[in-house]
């Protein structure tokens, strides 16, 4: 019985969502995981244009929309702020999950760089690939949530999302913006993303072990 489920693990593995190409990490585990009621022909797992390659001397971080102040901030300035560390599962709706130890500065941090704006209730993430995902103000700031520029003592490889990646934990993995080049403060609470857009459920919370 476990062995069937450990193949079926795997299959589910190679055929979905793009195995991580850190074959170092010891804590990837793979769970019986049943997402969101989402219908399975249109939930492809890969990237929407590919694994990004970002040049970092020309690479910028834009904090812009309901902001006093609209940044432009370099690699290393990021990196000039003061670093977290999390251990953060990635759960992918199709079934796997990433355990990694993340190490990133809080997004609060950069955007109060910027200042809040008064209307500002959504924080929406912009990528590289014009990939875009939110998530409420409240939740970034509650959570302390990340933006990662290392995983397992590791500079992010591009696969995950060099040079940042957001951390949303205990959500679902497409609010797991990578490649990330802008933070944008909205004042739109219905704001809906690339794949939220598409029917993927807003709040993206990854459902409860017991309820599985
Ligand atoms: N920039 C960008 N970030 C992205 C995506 C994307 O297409 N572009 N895909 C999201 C989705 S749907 C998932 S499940 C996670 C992990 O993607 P993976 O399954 O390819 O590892 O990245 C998220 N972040
Ligand atoms: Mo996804």
């Amino acid at each position: 019985m476990k062995k069937i489920i450990v193949l079926i693990a795997v299959v589910l593995l190679l055929a979905s969502c793009t195995p991580p190409e850190l074959p170092e990490l010891p804590s990837s585990k793979v769970y019986d995981y049943r997402g969101p009621l989402l219908d399975p022909d249109d939930a492809p797992e890969n990237s929407i244009k590919g694994i990004q390659e970002i040049d970092i001397d020309t690479y910028s971080l834009e904090v812009f929309g309901f902001v006093d102040i609209p940044q432009t901030l370099t690699y290393q300035q990021v990196l000039s702020l003061t670093s977290y560390q999390k251990t953060v599962a990635l759960y992918c709706v199709e079934g796997w999950s990433v355990s990694f130890d993340w190490e990133g500065v809080l997004i609060t941090d950069i955007i109060d760089l910027a200042g809040i704006g008064d209307e500002a209730v959504t924080v929406i993430f912009h990528a590289a690939d014009g990939y875009t995902t939110s998530l409420p103000l409240y939740v970034v700031q509650e959570r302390q949530m990340l933006l990662a520029y290392r995983a397992n003592d590791d500079v992010l490889t591009p696969r995950w999302g060099y040079p940042f990646i957001v951390v949303a934990e205990d959500r679902l993995g497409y609010k797991w913006a990578r490649w990330v080049t802008g933070i944008e403060l909205s004042d739109d609470p219905e704001y809906q993303g690339f794949w939220e857009s598409r029917g993927y459920d807003n709040d993206a919370k990854r459902v409860p072990e017991e309820t599985r």
